[in-house]
């Protein structure tokens, strides 16, 4: 018997089960487990039916994603399928947990299945850059119809056991005991003498699918930019409508071998394994005692400080908010309910719903409020003395062992936490805007953070919705330091001659959501403009390249919200490039005696990614970023990097990190090490002709 799988006969009945914990991933031990137990039950003249049941949390959680681009083992699935579909008596799938990608298929391959009613199934490689490589594509539109095989597969969302049932995905929902409630079905089969069904078998109806259907459906792909996986789908439903299974088969072992190779299914997986990777810290234990968090407060009713308590509230947790005025208390309450009101509009939220979560969120203008809660988090003003004067308060008003949290995104937080007398207590969480929103959770650890501490905001991040993701004390953390970069690159550019559209389009194309530009006018130019002015020493400015968006400003050009910032807005708030502004960078490089020339596309790319993959390997160097998966967590779910790329790490070594060092080299060289700083890593990583995945060999 294989390790991975046992097989046992109750009576008349064969039961196979797949012990592979964590998740009973389809390796090659448990396929050959399944194959070796289906091959021996179907040859024992006593076995009726055979039940494929799991040990462990769940059903098969699909194909063995690490042995992806290995060299094959053992029999393959889809060799598993066919003896299971090919044997003479009939299987029975039995379901908990969830029976996701090759689990679902291996499922579909079975004659029967039931599931518990907690169970949910699904077929989800499109979240890989994959199509489904055993069968799916072809079994699922036969038993469901090709019009919601397409949605499901396409969508890739798990679908929970009462709707698989009403689909017929599976054949019964088992309460209680699944392995009693699996052998009571197989009992019913074997006396009701039912038939070997196989999914293969069922024919589809071509002539019932609307006119168009598969055009009308691409159509709505065109948003998918970057993600070819969709595409193939539909190409493979419309081959199990109009070929044998056999060949449609065929074209989906085509699909998923191109699919396999591609750079953006090889960027997906990655990111897969990179969301639970940065869950682990090195020296932080996975068992560390946590601390209680069952009552929060956020200091402050603005737009972050609201986002943040909702967090709270949706997880069920009570949250004082606190603001040092009645109007501004108003104004927040205001702003969160009109949140929460929007969301029920749209239908994702039950009156119900929004007024329990409203009910779990306490306005309040005293901190005597707080001082029995389990965590404060201050979102205030980006100011060290007015933070500073806030955790001397907390320190003497909140109980011991609570967590003291600053929402800062830029300051020093061990300046922050000298000012307790529990440093070990204090921590930065660096939520993003729109807070209720964004996944991004920056946890900063300070000096003296406490291990507890660290694993408990950790944990926190997962129950409040968000990825939470380990930072160093610098200026800007991980995420930021890197967009200074970026941006700082951006304009230069502005002024050596390259259009804000330019530049926009550019970046676009590549993948982000928008231009570094456009997205200063959605936040405001004046913003950026006031910061400068007040914190000079913050936000350290090029004197050779000052910030075009202050001379913007200081002609009323605020962006989005005046009608014009980089761009011009019409009431649709439709950004159009505005001569104008060429006009006055034009002049304002003349003044200066900037040159201005032709920028390719491609020194766009080059200039703002490479600043920022520069940056982010003096990160690692430094410590700052734990691993090149921290950095590119945090780029894909806080600054929507594009996860088709992988984050800008992954991106280097899809690049190539020697060409990637090369033009850094060459823009050293031209603009000097003030904003080109020099990296050892990238020079160490390139010189050994390595790439990130491997940055470990060269520290
Ligand atoms: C596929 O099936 C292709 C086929 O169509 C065709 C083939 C020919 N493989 O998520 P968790 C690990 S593509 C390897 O924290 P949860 C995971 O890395 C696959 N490892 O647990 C983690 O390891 P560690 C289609 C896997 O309870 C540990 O298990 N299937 C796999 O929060 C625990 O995972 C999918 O895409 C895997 N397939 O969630 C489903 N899955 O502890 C992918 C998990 O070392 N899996 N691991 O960090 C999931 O969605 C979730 O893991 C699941 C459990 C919902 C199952």
């Amino acid at each position: 018997m294989s390790v991975a799988a046992r097989w046992e006969k109750q009576g008349d009945i064969g039961i196979i089960t797949v012990d592979s914990p964590p998740v009973n991933a389809l390796s090659a031990p448990v396929r050959q487990g399944i194959f070796d137990g289906v091959k021996a039950l179907d040859a024992d003249a006593e076995v009726k039916a055979i039940i494929l049941i799991c040990d462990g949390r769940t059903f098969i959680a699909g194909a063995d994603i690490t042995e992806f681009g290995k060299p094959p083992k053992g029999p393959d699935l889809r060799s598993v399928q066919e003896t299971m579909e090919n044997a003479s008596k009939p299987i029975i799938a039995a379901i908990h947990g969830t029976a996701l990608g090759g689990g679902l298929e291996t499922a579909l391959a079975a004659h029967y299945r039931v599931a518990v009613p907690s169970a949910q199934v699904g077929l989800p490689e499109v979240k890989l850059g994959l199509l489904p490589g055993a069968g799916g594509t072809q079994r699922l539109p036969r038993l469901i119809g090709p019009e919601r095989a397409l949605k499901v597969i396409v969508d890739g969302n798990p679908i929970k056991a009462p709707e698989a049932r009403k689909l017929e995905i599976i054949d019964a929902v088992v309460d209680g005991d699944l392995r009693e409630g699996a052998l009571d079905f197989a009992r019913k089969l074997i006396d009701r003498g039912a038939p070997l069904r196989k999914v293969r078998d069922i024919q589809i109806d071509a002539s019932s699918l609307p006119e168009n259907f598969f055009a009308d459906f691409r159509k709505g792909l065109n948003k998918l930019r970057g993600f070819p996986a969709p595409e193939k789908i539909v190409q493979t439903i419309e081959a199990a409508v109009n070929l044998p299974f056999d060949e449609g088969m065929k074209v989906e072992r085509a699909g998923i071998t191109e699919l396999m190779a591609s750079t953006e299914s090889k960027a997906l997986r990655y990111m897969f394994f990179a969301e639970r990777e940065v869950a682990k810290i090195p020296d932080v234990p996975r068992d560390t005692p946590l601390r209680k968090i069952e009552t929060a407060a956020v200091l402050g009713a603005g737009t972050m400080g609201g986002g943040i308590a909702m967090n709270f509230a949706n997880a069920g947790i009570p949250v004082t908010v606190i603001e040092a005025t009645q109007e501004a208390l108003d104004r927040g309450m205001k702003i969160i309910e009109q949140n929460y009101r929007n969301t029920q509009a749209k239908g994702r939220l039950t009156a119900g719903q929004v007024d329990t979560r409203l009910s779990l969120i306490t306005p309040s203008l005293s901190y005597d409020d707080i001082a029995g809660v389990d965590i404060v988090i201050e979102a205030i003003f980006e100011n060290m003395e007015i933070k500073k004067e806030v955790f001397r308060k907390l320190d003497s008003i909140c109980k011991p062992g609570c967590i003291l949290a600053s929402n800062t995104s830029y300051l020093d937080l061990n300046e922050i936490a000298s000012v307790t007398g529990r440093p070990e207590d204090v921590i930065g969480l660096h939520f993003f805007s729109p807070a209720n929103v964004m996944r991004l959770l920056e946890v900063v650890r300070g000096a003296k953070t406490g291990k507890d501490v660290l694993a408990t905001c950790m944990a926190l991040a997962k129950t409040i919705g968000k990825i939470g993701v380990v930072a160093g004390v610098c200026h800007g953390f991980i995420g930021n330091r890197m967009i200074a970069r970026y941006g700082g690159e951006a304009n230069k550019m502005l002024w050596e001659g390259a259009t804000p559209h330019q530049i926009d389009s550019v970046l676009y194309d590549f993948g982000m959501p928008m231009g570094p530009l456009q997205m200063g006018d959605l936040a405001g130019l004046d913003v950026g403009a006031r910061a400068r002015s007040e914190f000079p020493d913050m936000f350290p400015i090029d004197p050779k390249f000052p910030v075009i968006a202050d001379i913007l400003v200081a002609k009323g050009r605020h962006g989005q919200k005046t009608k014009a910032g980089y761009y011009k807005y019409g009431d649709d708030r439709k950004a159009m490039p505005d001569p104008e502004v060429e006009a006055i960078i034009a002049a304002a490089a003349r003044e200066r005696g900037i040159e201005q020339r032709e920028i390719s596309n491609e020194e766009i790319i080059e200039r703002c990614i490479y600043a920022a993959i520069n940056e982010g390997a003096r990160e690692l160097e430094e410590g700052i970023a734990l691993r090149p998966c921290d950095i590119d967590i945090i780029w894909i779910n806080g600054y929507g990097f594009p996860s088709y790329r992988g984050g800008p790490m992954f991106y280097a070594d899809t690049v190539g990190v020697d060409k990637v060092h090369a033009a850094v080299e060459k823009y050293r060289q031209l603009y000097g090490d003030r904003s080109w700083k020099h990296s050892w890593l990238l020079e160490k990583l390139a010189r050994a002709g390595k790439g990130f995945a491997d940055w470990k060999d060269v520290m």
